[in-house]
């Protein structure tokens, strides 16, 4: 139900459920965390996820599967899905959502864990949980607030509406709009960092992450170490000379 592939330096996986819709079942839900652990010790240069067909990106949980489940059940669901998507944000690669359609409640929850979100014109994400009774359960009423704001997040959740991708890029949930092949968009998109040091834009991930966790004064505190960090690698004095040389620099990751 999930594929890993490779391209070029770029890992893939395509959710692959289209008479679902790519919806999220428990055991997708799994092999998508092997698949990241895989991914995570692999020497891929970021990891792009996409739905498979033109229709969706992934309509959410698996709502067949989720009727009738005991709370002790279903709060180990939740932990579950809250485990697997944070092991896609603490990827050491960044990643990148690539919303071929619609993006609906845990659909929408998956692509808030990656680093980066595009969507395609026909886009249309939505946390619709309310109208099933429920509400997000992967991560989505701490994500989204973290990354729209509070009260654009309430809204959305708390009204279940549908975003289309024209709003989704004016209030900053998707990154970037997309008129070409989705793939081929989020692969084009990756290049733009995937040459620099993957321990430096981790040092940097993580300091944007933290910023949102604690007061200015801590997260300055975090920047000053984390910058010094980078600075000792051997990647810095490589970005350093090669500028000074005036000639592109060579990363190694270290
Ligand atoms: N689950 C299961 N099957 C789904 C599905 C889903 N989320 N979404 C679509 N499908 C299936 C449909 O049943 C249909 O299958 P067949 O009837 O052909 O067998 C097939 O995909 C095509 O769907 P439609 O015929 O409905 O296609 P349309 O183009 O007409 O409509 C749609 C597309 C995306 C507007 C519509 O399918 C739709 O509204 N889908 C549901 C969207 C949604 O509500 N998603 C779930 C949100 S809730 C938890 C707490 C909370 C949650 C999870 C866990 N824990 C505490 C553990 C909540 C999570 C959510 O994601």
């Amino acid at each position: 139900m999930i594929e890993l592939t490779r391209v070029e330096e770029f890992a893939v996986i395509t959710l692959n459920r289209p008479d679902a819709l790519n919806a999220l079942s428990f055991s997708l839900i799994r092999d998508l965390g092997r698949a990241f652990d895989e991914v995570a010790t692999s020497d891929a240069r970021a990891l792009i996820v996409i739905g498979a067909g033109a229709k969706a990106f992934c309509a959410g949980a698996d709502i067949k599967e989720l009727t009738g489940r005991s709370l002790v059940a279903q709060k180990e669901g939740a932990k579950l899905g809250q485990a697997m998507f944070a092991r896609l944000d603490a990827l050491p690669m960044p990643s990148v959502a690539v919303i071929n359609g619609y993006a609906f409640g845990g659909g929408l929850e998956l692509a808030l864990a990656c680093t980066f979100r595009l969507a395609s014109r026909n886009a249309k994400v939505g946390l619709p949980e309310v109208k099933l009774g429920l509400i997000p359960g992967y991560g989505g009423t701490q994500r989204l607030p973290r990354l729209i704001g509070e009260a654009r997040a309430l809204e959305m959740i708390l009204t279940g509406r549908t975003v289309d991708a024209d709003e989704a890029h004016r209030i900053g949930l998707v990154n970037r709009l997309i008129d070409a092949d989705p793939l081929a968009a989020g692969i084009a998109f990756a290049r733009e960092f995937s040459r620099y040091s993957l321990p430096v834009l981790g040092f940097a991930r993580s300091a944007v992450t933290r910023a949102l966790d604690v007061a200015l004064s801590e997260g300055l505190k975090i920047e000053a170490d984390l910058s010094t960090l980078a600075y000792q690698t051997r990647d810095a004095i490589e970005g350093m000379d090669a500028f000074i040389d005036k000639r592109k620099p060579v990363f190694r990751d270290a």
